[in-house]
């Protein structure tokens, strides 16, 4: 059974990059997948809101927008990757300095299902951890020749990290491509929310920690 289905989410107000002096958040997101998934078009739909049935394959481009969330600006950094020419020390350095990515698959390709979960593994192997906001993105709804049931998404998604969720989605009929970025800078933003409380934590353990070194130590040395 799928739970981790989206949850309410805050509509963005696409922002003019003047107000480049306010922003709070520098976010950097990536988009992976096989050849001709779909990236670039859920990017350029959600960016541009347009879609184009010519055929270009990408060698990597960058998309920068300054977005509103919750209240707090961001100046958010969208990676579109190669499908087809893929370099492994490129990719390396993309998934170090993304917080968080699009696996995207196309619906009417089993192997671009399998190319995911093996993205997947690559991105958890190089951040050492499964929970990294991802959203697992089931693309081309749209089209009748399906080879890859939602089953099997439903499967690898309850296989995936915590902070991992699944979309269906079509950049051509516009179906959920701006909830595939709105969730996933919620995801982000609740890990990097999670990692601000932790350190927040650590850092009054180990105060407490001193103080009572303090107190153990006080009648041998004075500190
Ligand atoms: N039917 C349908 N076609 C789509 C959809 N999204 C993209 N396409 C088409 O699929 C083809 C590939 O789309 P791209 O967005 O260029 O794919 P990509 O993943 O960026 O490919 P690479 O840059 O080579 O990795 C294009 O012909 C698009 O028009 C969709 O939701 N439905
Ligand atoms: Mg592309």
């Amino acid at each position: 059974m799928f739970l981790r289905r989206t949850r309410s989410f805050q509509p963005f107000n696409q922002k003019s990059i003047e107000k480049e002096e306010t922003l709070v958040e520098k976010l950097r997101i990536a988009a992976f997948g096989y050849g001709g998934v779909g990236k670039t078009s859920l990017i350029k739909r959600f960016l541009y809101d347009e879609f184009r049935d010519e055929y270009c394959e990408t060698i990597e481009d960058d998309y920068r927008q300054v977005l509103e969330y919750n209240d707090i600006t961001c100046d958010v950094t969208i990676l579109d990757t190669a499908g087809n020419h893929q370099f492994p020390a490129m990719r390396k350095l993309a998934i170090e300095s993304c917080h968080g990515f699009i696996l995207v698959y196309s619906v009417d390709s089993q192997k671009s299902f399998e190319e995911v979960k093996r993205l997947y593994n690559i991105i958890i192997d190089i951040k050492k951890t499964p929970n990294v906001p991802i959203i697992l993105v089931a693309n081309k709804s749209d089209t009748h020749a399906r080879e890859v049931p939602n089953d099997e998404a439903y499967i690898l998604i309850n296989a995936m990290g915590n902070k991992c969720e699944f979309i269906e989605a079509s950049a051509k009929f516009n179906l959920n491509t701006k909830l595939v970025f709105y969730d996933l800078m919620r995801l982000i933003s609740e890990e990097k929310n999670e990692i601000l409380e932790l350190e927040l934590i650590n850092k009054n353990r180990s105060r407490s920690r001193i103080s009572s070194l303090r107190a153990s130590f006080s009648h041998v040395i004075k500190l």
